[in-house]
Order: C-alpha cells, then structure tokens, then sequence
C-alpha cells in the first residue's frame, strides 16, 4: 500500500484540500483513511504492477490531519489530479466511489477548498450580490420573493394573474416552484410570456423593478432552449433545480452566454446532506455550486420547515457570500480563498411566514432573499394581502421595529401574525 500518510505535510496553494468525517469499519482510522485517499486517487484495493514511482510521486495525494477524536481527515490533493473546468471529473474522484468502500462504516465530505489553477478554470457568478442589487435597485434591505402556490396546478392564466398580485403587494420576486416546469396544464412558454407581462403592467403600478424566476430544469438541450426563450422575451432570471439537473448541466447553462440571473434551487439536496455521519455537506454543495456560477442558492431558513441549525446556515451564508478577497482570517485549514469569483446572494425559504421574518433577518443580515410560498399564499385575504404582510414584516425588521406594535397600523400583518402565532 502507497504511504498517503504525513502529517507533517503543510498544503500547497495547488492542493485540492478535502476533509472527511470518517467511521472506520473495524480498522484504525488511519488505515481507513489510506483506503479513501488511494481510491479517490490513484489507488485501488490491492497493489499493481502497473504502478510506477513517477505516477505516486506526481499524483499521490497526502493525509496531513487526523482527528481522531471528531473523526476528521484531511486530506490534500495534487491538482495535476483534476481537469480543469470539469466539475464531474472532481467529484467523481473526491465525493465518487469513496463512500461506498466497506472500510468506513459511514464517510460525509465535510468541506472542499479548491487551488488557484481550478478556482481560475471556473466562471462563478456573472450578477453576484452587486449586480442582483443594481439590477433591482434595491441597495440595502432584504429582497423579497415569492413561490407561486399550489406548487403545480395552476393554469399559466392562473400563475400570471396571482404573481401580479404578489408583484404589486410588495413581492420583488416571483418564482416557479421546483416541480414546475412545462406541464400540461401549465405549458413553459405560454406561461413565461403572460406572467412577464403581468411583471411589466406590475413593474409600471408599482414604479419597483420586478422579477419573474421561470424553472428552465428539463434535458440540458431543452433548458438551454427554456432559457433562451426567457431571454428573447425580457426575462432578466432563470431557475434551475441544480441537484437534479446534475453539475454537468449547470456547467453547460452557465457557460452559455445567457447574463441572466441564475437562481439555484437545490431540490434533493437533503438526500446527501442531512445525515450527519454520512453524504456530503451542504457547505460542499455551496462551494462548488459557487464557483461554477450560480447567483443565488438556497441556503436554509433556521427558523422553518426545513432541518439545518444555525451554525450550518449561517457558515453557509458567510462562505457563499465572502467578497472575492476576505480580510485575512485565521487560516482555518480548508480556508476558501475565491480571488475573482463573485459572492452568491444567499436565499432562506422554506416554511416561513411573516411572524418569522425577522428572526430571519436578525440572524442571516440584509444580505439575503426571503422567500415565503405558503406564508403569503395562504394569508386569510389571499396574495396581495399577504404579499403585503411580508413586506411590512421587511421594512419593520429593517426599521428594527417590534413587529406586534408595527401590525397595529398594517393591517395585513395584523391578519397573518393573528393566523400564524
Ligand atoms: C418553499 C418551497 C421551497 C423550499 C425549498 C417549497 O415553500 O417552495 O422549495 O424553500 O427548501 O416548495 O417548500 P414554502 P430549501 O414557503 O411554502 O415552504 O429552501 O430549504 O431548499
Ligand atoms: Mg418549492
């Protein structure tokens, strides 16, 4: 077996730095991790006589952390291992066969931090926090969204007319849920042409910019052609389901010269990171969803429906969203230095509604996008009341104002705070 062990190794600013919680199945921790650093690599379970010294010198990776107490390793790739620009390629060797091997009990990739040469080979965002900001004219305060409801079911009629309602209540955004995107009764593009113009007739009530995020997720050809379709037709957003389109396919979306805002809903990412021995964090997800360009990702609410404690969330917020050079911090091993790579505009949806906006706020700052589906589709006097709920709950956050004392002059507020205690 190839030495991958060295804990004397200081990483180079070309290693790929991941690090595992590992569970060795009856086996020291240190043998397990030789088996996760062979097999994502260049190894496999038995030794070869097609190995050469040149091969292990340049791609052996090194283990240069165990703690055995938490159960983490840190492992340090070669860059030379990875092709650039090929987001599969480097998951398939370091979140790839690994986490099936029957020398770990149970293995979750905890964080990644990718070298220069990689980091440079990807796009990253195109808008970013800033040129979200700008295109909405909106310089401070949290951005409000909305998800149309019932997720599927609506008429393409029925989804323009009540996204108008959101629109001229007070919403900023209005997106399709991730299981809508061109069904019978709801066809793709009749419903993107009537609900912009409902964006445009709202945006001329209002005198606020507005946006409409239509789901372009489908066959990468047909995504591509979705979101062409938007952008021919004023769209100034897409959104897409990453996880279940694959990386791949947001790699082909992002490189397609679209400069349209690319909002990531990340439907099915629980199955890899909600258990805590065993997937792949959804700080990993992040960061890869990050450097291949995505402007604004879902990222958890802490206070809603959706499981992820506070100090996921917020590590999540403060990675996605650290400038492209963050004031030198105590270089925390996997420190993800992101040089020319745009932040991403953190969202919280899921189960919120305008009683827990604040909390939100308070938590997560005013770099963040709130999206309430239910929490103002379901308001007692229906969308624009409850679009406007949300707001007044927004600009009371803001003002710091207490939210029961603020209801006592808006209405709306009163009424959802009454249905949601
Ligand atoms: C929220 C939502 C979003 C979740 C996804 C839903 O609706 O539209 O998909 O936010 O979760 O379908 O549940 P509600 P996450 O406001 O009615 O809950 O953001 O954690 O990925
Ligand atoms: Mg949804």
């Amino acid at each position: 077996m190839l030495e991958y062990i060295d804990l004397k190794y200081k990483p180079s600013s070309d290693d790929l730095l991941c690090e595992y919680y590992l569970e060795p199945n009856e086996m020291s921790i240190e043998k397990a991790s030789e088996h996760i650093a062979g097999e994502s690599s260049i190894g496999t379970w038995t030794e070869l006589s097609t190995m050469n010294r040149e091969i292990a010198h340049k791609l052996k990776p090194t283990i240069y952390g165990i703690d055995h107490a938490n159960k983490l390793v840190k492992i340090a790739y070669p860059s030379e291992l990875f092709e650039c620009a090929n987001m599969p390629q480097i998951l398939s060797s370091v979140a790839g066969n690994i986490f099936g091997m029957k020398a770990v009990k149970a293995l979750r990739l905890e964080d990644i931090a990718f070298p220069k040469c990689i980091l440079k080979s990807f796009p990253g965002p195109f808008f970013g926090i800033d040129g979200i900001r700008k295109l909405a004219g909106v310089k401070k305060r949290p951005l409000l969204g909305t998800i149309v409801k019932p997720k599927v079911g609506l008429s393409s009629d029925q989804h323009a007319k009540v996204a108008f309602d959101a629109w001229v209540g007070g919403c900023d955004i209005v997106k399709d849920d991730e299981n809508l995107t061109s069904q019978a009764f709801n066809v793709f593009e009749d419903r993107v042409k009537k609900t912009l113009s409902m964006k445009e007739k709202a945006e001329s009530i209002t005198g606020e910019r507005k946006f409409y995020m239509p789901n372009v997720s489908a066959e990468t050809d047909e995504m591509l052609t979705r979101a062409e379709f938007v952008k021919q037709h004023g769209g100034e957003y897409v959104m897409v389901d990453i996880l279940t389109v694959g990386w791949s396919a947001l790699q082909t979306l992002r490189s397609f010269d679209l400069k349209r805002v690319i909002h990531a809903h990340r439907a099915g990412h629980a199955a890899l990171t909600r258990n805590p021995r065993h997937g792949i964090s959804m700080l990993t997800i992040a960061k890869v969803a990050r450097l291949i360009g995505v402007d604004q990702l879902h990222i958890g609410t802490i206070v809603g429906k959706m499981e992820g404690s506070k100090l996921d969330v917020e590590e999540i917020e403060d990675e996605i969203e650290k400038p492209f050079f963050h004031p030198k911090k105590p270089a925390h091993a996997l420190e993800q230095s992101w040089g020319e790579i745009k932040p991403v505009f953190a969202v919280a949806s899921g189960g919120l509604h305008p009683r827990l906006i604040p909390d939100v706020c308070n938590m997560l700052g005013p770099n963040i996008i709130i999206q309430v589906g239910g929490g103002l589709f379901g308001h007692p006097h229906g969308v624009f009341a409850g679009a406007r709920a949300c707001r007044q709950a927004i600009d009371a956050a803001v003002k710091g104002a207490d939210l029961e004392k603020y209801s006592r002059t808006h209405y709306e507020l009163r009424q959802a705070l009454d249905k949601w205690k």
